[in-house]
């Protein structure tokens, strides 16, 4: 508890200092900013537009279904933008992003050589995007609700916790909740099945749409954001979610002081490891703005004070040594090599896997 408390206060104390040292700034505009919710802390906006003088208009979305279409619609306004590497992929073909200048990016230096690497089977040459946050999809539990349900030895780590009509019945009546992202649910899905998590073959969503159909009469609610105050309230006591949204829960949970333990993990069977990239859009009003933007962001400090207050794990290097040590040491945030091998990325869609994916997940949503 003490260790959630610190990881706040150091966040901020890097902030005021960094804040400090700016002074004020003239007016220079604005960035537009569209990114997950949960996602980032106030500081980090005010200090950017202490440093800079630059203006952060800043809205938030729990899906990149959401983000695909306002940006496929075209004309959207958003100067940066936050979308999953394997939706980048699609995007970037359909020609949505422009070429990042590397000129007017030197902390791209800080980056992570081995994680933007993984970025770049997404992105040859990471030419549009740099990696802001990663994390897992799994499962994040009230331990004490599930222990009473299921039995102290029970192993949480399994993904038969939400997909198995005979456990997920047991815990039906404390509330379990799916993430609203068929991209998250039919991978996992099929690695709780034994098939391959990257399939596209439509007879495996054909049998995950079947299997899934079995088990959601024992799930509360599809919602890809909502858990993180209804597992911290105790309104619900398993969610499909991920990673940091969790362990935000978990913390919340803490600080209200009430008895509710969240705590979150990575199914055996396998989990999905993805990469949310920092991308600007090809007709972003601002682009030196958002260069300006996505630069800061690359600051260490300014990196690691998002981490440590959002509990996703970050690929800029040169931010682990800022980032608290409970945090950077916690196997749910930053998983051992151990669990790495379990992990496995995402897979992009194409539009005929698309459709055959938005029609499945319709009849699961509606339970027809
Ligand atoms: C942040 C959720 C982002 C994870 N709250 C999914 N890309």
């Amino acid at each position: 508890m003490k260790n959630r408390f610190s990881a706040r206060m150091t966040a901020a104390s890097v902030l005021a200092l960094a804040i400090g040292a700016a002074g004020s700034v003239q007016a220079q505009g604005v960035v537009n900013v569209f990114n997950w919710s949960d996602y980032i802390t106030d500081e980090v906006l005010e200090q950017f537009t202490a440093e800079t003088g630059i203006r952060v208009v800043y809205d938030v979305y729990d899906s990149n279904d959401t983000l695909e279409a306002r940006l496929l619609a075209g004309a959207s306004g958003f100067d940066v933008v936050v979308p999953t590497a394997t939706f980048m992929q699609r995007q970037i073909a359909a020609g949505v992003y422009q070429p990042l200048n590397r000129d007017l990016l030197p902390n791209l230096a800080n980056m992570d050589e081995a994680l933007m690497a993984a970025a770049a089977t997404h992105d040859p040459g990471n030419e549009h995007g740099v990696i802001y946050m990663w994390g897992t999809t799994g499962i994040g539990y009230n331990i004490d609700m599930v222990a009473e349900r299921l039995g102290e030895d029970f192993d949480v780590d399994t993904w038969a916790m939400v997909f198995d009509p005979e456990i997920a019945a047991q815990l039906a009546d404390c509330g379990i909740s799916w993430l609203d992202s068929p991209t998250d649910m039919f991978p996992a899905a099929f690695a709780w099945m034994g098939i391959d998590p990257q399939s596209t073959d439509a007879a495996d969503f054909e049998a995950a749409t079947e299997m899934m159909l079995a088990a959601r009469e024992h799930v509360r609610y599809f919602h890809s954001s909502q858990y993180i105050s209804d597992l911290a309230n105790g309104e619900i006591c398993v969610a499909v979610g991920w990673s940091g949204d969790v362990l935000q829960a978990a913390e919340r949970a803490d600080e209200a002081g009430r008895g509710v333990n969240v705590w979150y993990a990575i199914p055996a069977e396998g989990a999905m490891q993805w990469f949310d990239m920092l991308v600007i859009p090809a007709d972003a009003p601002n682009p030196e703005n958002a260069h300006a933007f996505i630069n800061f962001i690359m600051q260490p400090e300014v990196t690691a004070a998002i981490t440590n207050y959002v509990w996703y794990p970050n690929a800029n290097r040169a931010s682990w040594e800022f980032v608290d040590e409970e945090i950077f040491n916690d196997p749910a945030i930053f998983p051992t090599a151990e669990v790495s091998e379990t992990l496995f990325p995402g897979v992009t869609y194409d539009s005929r896997t698309d459709r055959t994916v938005t029609r499945h997940w319709t009849r699961i949503r509606t339970g027809q």
